[in-house]
């Protein structure tokens, strides 16, 4: 283990919920078993190194506040090689083991598609070389479509083909790396594919685009043998005021009208799921429902802000529903937990990055423990099994079969009368049920 960037941060031990102790976890144990499976396997924690490594904690009033002092003064192949020695011994301390990124996070973008592609094979060296030496893996590659200004009006749905062209071409070399990286899997974000005005679009046309571009990833996956699973990434708008898979329901929708839904899994994200209006419950379950939950990025949102706060998760209410939909669903198979999170631009020092990783660990493995629970205990499940028992038998079992229709059914009220007051829903009790378990 090197430690050589934060030389004062040990290794992030567990020490139990007595500790008091700001770099230790009180509740991510990652060897101890859950429901027959350990934390660390339940969990797959993931570091974004999009915001961890590059944010520089800038706002729309402010300048970079953040204190990186690995940091060189140029953009350069060479800083982008060192500082992937910095995110890998992040990740060691933090007991980590997955990674996600972009390609413009982790290599500089060239004067040419070229030299960019040659500078992400440059980086992808070290990468693979710390990968070999840590035994950390990448959770899911992706290329950066939204940065540069060839994008400011799309890339897959930008109405000048050239854009479309260039943006495949760096979609192709991102696969190729994330394949030569092992990838457990590969996502699209759509980072500037929707519109800013209905004036001058053709939705009917960017969606088709959105479509082409998304069957030539599948198929160049087949020609290069890449296996990873492909995810779409909803979010409702930012940087546009409209995003095209602007949430589950509309994702799911396009894959199906595409026939893409056999290759795409959707990779959920919190704050996503605020801005459109939804709990991130409600999106996890949509996705599961249609078997397309993927991935998730773990971050939180603030309810009373309008755009992506990016924030770490740390509401244990809020990661118990999350670990109540992904234990319902057997847990990932290729996904895992993205912290797509950012420190405040306030906490700017490298300590406060361990601070932010280890409060979203504890918190998802509180959240695991208590949903866990909840499944063992059983009543909540049983009562949602019961609501719908009709459906397991008699006419309802007909219902759900297909073997009736309108004419059958009407013969079915006619002999047997009014159903009568149903059971109650009984809401508040389910809700003093989950908080005994918190
Ligand atoms: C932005 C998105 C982005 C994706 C990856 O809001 O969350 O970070 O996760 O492109
Ligand atoms: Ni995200
Ligand atoms: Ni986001």
């Amino acid at each position: 283990m090197s430690s050589e960037f934060f030389p004062e941060i040990p290794v992030i031990a567990y020490e139990g919920p007595d500790s008091k102790n700001p770099l230790a976890f009180k509740h991510y144990d990652a060897q101890a078993t859950v429901g027959g499976k350990t934390m660390e396997e339940h969990l797959r924690f993931s570091m974004a190194y999009w915001h961890t490594l590059r944010n520089g904690l800038a706002d729309p009033f402010g300048v970079p506040t953040a204190v990186r002092p690995w940091e060189g003064a140029e953009d350069s192949v060479e800083n982008a090689q060192h500082r992937v020695r910095v995110a890998f011994e992040f990740m060691e301390k933090t007991g980590i083991k997955y990674y996600c990124f972009h390609d413009r996070d982790v290599a500089p973008e060239g004067a040419t598609l070229a030299e960019s592609n040659a500078n992400l094979h440059a980086v992808a060296d070290v990468l693979e070389e710390e990968q070999k030496r840590t035994g950390i893996k990448l959770l899911w590659g992706t290329a950066c479509l939204f940065a540069h200004p060839r994008y400011n009006q799309g890339a897959a749905t930008s109405p000048y083909a050239d854009v479309f062209a260039y943006a495949a071409a760096q979609v192709k070399t991102a696969m190729d790396v994330t394949l030569r990286l092992g990838g457990e899997g590969y996502t699209f974000w759509g980072g500037r594919e929707g519109y800013q005005t209905l004036l001058n679009t053709d939705i009917g046309r960017e969606l088709k685009h959105l479509a082409r571009f998304l069957h030539m990833a599948v198929d160049y996956a087949k020609a290069i043998g890449f296996g990873g699973q492909f995810y779409i990434e909803p979010k409702p708008k930012e940087p546009t005021k409209h995003q095209y898979d602007s949430d589950a329901a509309a994702c799911l929708n396009f894959l199906r009208e595409f026939d893409l839904l056999d290759h795409l899994k959707l990779n959920i994200e919190t704050n996503h799921a605020t801005l459109a209006g939804h709990t991130v419950q409600h999106e996890l379950e949509v996705a599961a429902a249609a078997g397309a939950l993927g991935s998730v990025d773990a971050n939180t949102g603030d309810e009373m802000l309008g755009w992506d706060t990016d924030q770490f998760p740390t509401n244990i209410y809020m990661t118990t529903q999350i670990m109540l939909s992904l234990l319902r669903m057997g847990g990932f198979t290729t996904g895992g937990l993205n912290f797509d999170a950012k420190v405040r631009r306030e906490s700017f020092e490298p300590v406060d990055l361990f601070h932010a990783h280890i409060g979203g660990m504890d918190a998802f493995a509180r959240g695991l423990k208590i949903a866990q629970a909840i499944i063992d205990d059983g009543r909540l499940d049983a009562f949602v099994s019961e609501r719908y028992s009709s459906y397991d038998s008699g006419i309802g079992l007909k219902i759900a079969n297909g073997e009736v229709g309108f004419k059958e059914l009407e013969a079915h009220v006619l002999e047997n009368g009014e159903p009568g007051m149903t059971p109650s829903g009984r809401q508040e009790m389910l809700e003093n049920l989950v908080n005994d378990f918190l």
